[in-house]
């Protein structure tokens, strides 16, 4: 079993709707045990800012997925809910992404872990903070307590929304 940490993201509709069809498609995930879900941030956009407001979060899970066959699981998630492909880190219903796996570190051209921006987002590590401060980066081997307290952006770019936007246990 590996210790996952999936990124959450929506910015288009409904966006907490997706968000919670998400998790509960993963929890039913043959293969996956969800065992932590972060409260929800409403963000705002990084990369290409003219696009509306994001919510993210994160999940902690164990699998015996292996990451392509995780990664091919995501992705499967993420077209049921209805993601369509658009422009790069533009606006999507859903974004489920691999954060860290383990202590592992990969770099294929299909898939990076740690996900190589996530040490630079706010809004990956105050949710990742929440649920796993003393989570060591496999690369940087500092805590995401640590790395989140190194940020120099504005803080308000990320701001808690919910605190428990999930009946948890209904999900799974
Ligand atoms: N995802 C991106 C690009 N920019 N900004 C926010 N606030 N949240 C995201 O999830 C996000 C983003 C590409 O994955
Ligand atoms: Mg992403
Ligand atoms: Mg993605």
């Amino acid at each position: 079993m590996h210790a996952v940490y999936i990124g959450f993201g929506s910015n288009i509709g409904d966006r907490l709707a997706h968000i919670q069809n998400a998790i509960h498609a993963l929890s039913k995930t043959e293969g996956i045990t969800l065992q932590k879900i972060s409260s929800v941030y409403k963000t705002d956009p990084v990369g290409y800012e003219a696009q509306a407001h994001f919510l993210n979060g994160v999940a902690a899970i164990q699998t015996d997925l292996l990451p392509l066959s995780l990664l091919h699981a995501l992705k499967d998630i993420e077209t049921a809910i209805g993601r369509q492909h658009r422009i790069r880190w533009g606006p999507r219903e859903i974004d489920l992404d691999i954060l860290i796996y383990g202590d592992m570190c990969l770099q294929t051209e299909k898939l990076v872990i740690p996900h190589p921006e996530m040490h630079r987002r706010r809004f990956v590590l105050a949710p990742l903070a929440e649920i796993a401060p003393d989570l060591v980066h496999p690369v940087f081997q500092e805590t995401v307590q640590t790395l989140l307290d190194s940020l120099e952006d504005d803080k308000s770019v990320v701001k808690k929304r919910r605190l428990c936007f999930i009946d948890f246990h209904a999900s799974i």
